[in-house]
């Protein structure tokens, strides 16, 4: 009863993404590339043709109406986002280009100018290259150390391993909410309540859980969080930077330019109050307004309803993958009811190639992603150069699970 409910809503949903609709090399298109980019709904392409069409000016400078138009916008959206994650304040919203963007932000202006020899990152062995090398580039500058959470059997965060390495030396730990690879969900809240145990900041990178499950900030009490836009249903070019008020504030500027001060005399200037302090230039506006528009159309959908679904999905999509005995899936197994993982799977088939599979799918209208998803240090950890993922979000049902299934035990005979 539940699934037949949860599926109509997946069908009904569907028709909010137009470009689901096309065939792909003859086939229907079946899109399960959605940890690289999410599809964008009818609302989003609505709020940016809107915007360009209507409300088009730069945004804090102008006196007209259009400027003040799109600056009530673009502040809005800040309120949107600052309500989506559940933020004291608008205050504690930075917009970034992305989600890399967010993190170099905080490397740049808070680890080089606060770091010293000797103190410690802890990052993880499953870290996306953005939460990685804005640190290497830290460590290297002000000789910090960076020190590595390990994978535990089931291939999760090792919470234990964790223990051991923290001490007060530790100054910083980031780490991913959900693997884009592993699709493990990482214990943000213990970890974040262990590090602040030892005086560590810790910054959260909810690429992979802000499109997916519901965020809150303080309830899981980092004192950063970042995500991109692209992956939850907004255009590129868009994402943001959460940080707590007092932290942000102590931290100087990362870029300098308009929009970002006060005063500007020749060889000195004073700086805006947050948030303008961290976004000089001329921003992303549209994309920003549409971020809004983005995380109003998922929070109406409510992300329980989005969660509890993908959840049912996942368990699908593991049942049907356990018929095919060459795979091998990286991360933990769900539980029965789909719980307990995201709605991914990376695996590996034997001796056949990734791109090969990938390939081969899309010749039937089957997107998924191949390679190493930019955590070449955990594939290297798994002793495997590449892997194959295909990843779900709430527009997908169980009959394009069955189709990706079919076609991928054809390829694999196909090669086998
Ligand atoms: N992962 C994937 O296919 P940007 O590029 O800044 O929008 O997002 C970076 C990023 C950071 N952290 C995690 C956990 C991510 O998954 C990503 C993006 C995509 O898995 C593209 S490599």
């Amino acid at each position: 009863m539940v699934a037949t409910q949860v599926r109509t809503l997946a069908d009904k949903l569907r028709l909010d993404f137009p470009i689901l609709y096309q065939e792909v090399n003859g086939k229907p298109l079946v899109y399960l590339d959605n940890a690289a980019t999410s599809q964008k709904p009818l609302a989003v392409l609505g709020a940016i043709q809107h915007y360009y069409r209507s409300d088009n000016a730069n945004v804090h400078r102008g006196v007209h109406t259009l400027s003040s138009r799109a600056t009530d916008a673009y502040e809005g959206a800040r309120d949107k986002v600052a309500a989506f994650v559940n933020s004291n304040s608008r205050q504690e919203i930075i917009f970034t280009r992305n989600a890399t963007e967010a993190i170099n932000l905080v490397a740049y202006a808070w680890g080089q100018t606060t770091l010293k020899p000797g103190d410690e990152i802890i990052l993880s062995v499953m870290e996306h290259h953005s939460n990685l090398v804005p640190w290497q580039i830290v460590a290297q500058r002000t000789g910090a150390v960076l020190k590595f959470v390990e994978l535990t059997d089931t291939q999760e965060f090792d919470l234990s391993q964790f223990r051991s390495l923290i001490s007060d030396k530790t100054k910083l730990v980031s780490v991913v909410h959900v693997s884009n690879t592993l699709g493990c969900i990482n214990p943000v809240e213990e970890i974040v309540a262990i590090a602040h145990n030892h005086g560590a900041k810790v910054l959260i990178d909810a690429c992979q859980s802000a499109p997916h499950l519901l965020l809150d900030v303080q309830t899981i009490d980092c004192d950063w969080l970042v995500a991109s836009g692209h992956k939850m249903c907004a255009p590129t070019g868009i994402g943001f930077l959460y940080g707590k008020l007092d932290l942000l504030r102590s931290m100087p500027p990362f870029l300098g330019g308009g929009e970002m001060i006060v005063d500007v005399f020749l060889d000195h200037s004073t700086y805006a109050d947050l948030p303008n302090r961290f976004e000089a230039g001329t921003p992303a506006i549209g994309e920003a307004i549409a971020l809004g528009t983005a995380v109003e159309y998922l929070t109406n959908i409510g992300m329980d309803k989005i969660h509890a679904y993908e959840q049912e999905l996942t368990a699908h999509l593991f049942h049907r993958l356990a018929e095919i005995p060459e795979l091998t899936i990286l991360g933990p197994q769900p539980k029965a009811d789909g719980s307990g993982r995201a709605a991914l799977a990376s695996f590996t088939a034997g001796e056949v190639h990734p791109h090969d599979l990938s390939t081969i799918l899309d010749g039937e209208g089957i997107a998924i992603r191949s390679g190493h998803h930019c955590t070449q240090p955990l594939h290297r950890i798994l002793d495997i150069s590449s892997s194959a993922r295909a990843s779900l979000y709430f527009y997908n049902t169980r009959e394009e699970i069955d189709v990706f299934v079919k076609e991928l035990k054809e390829a694999i005979a196909f090669f086998g």
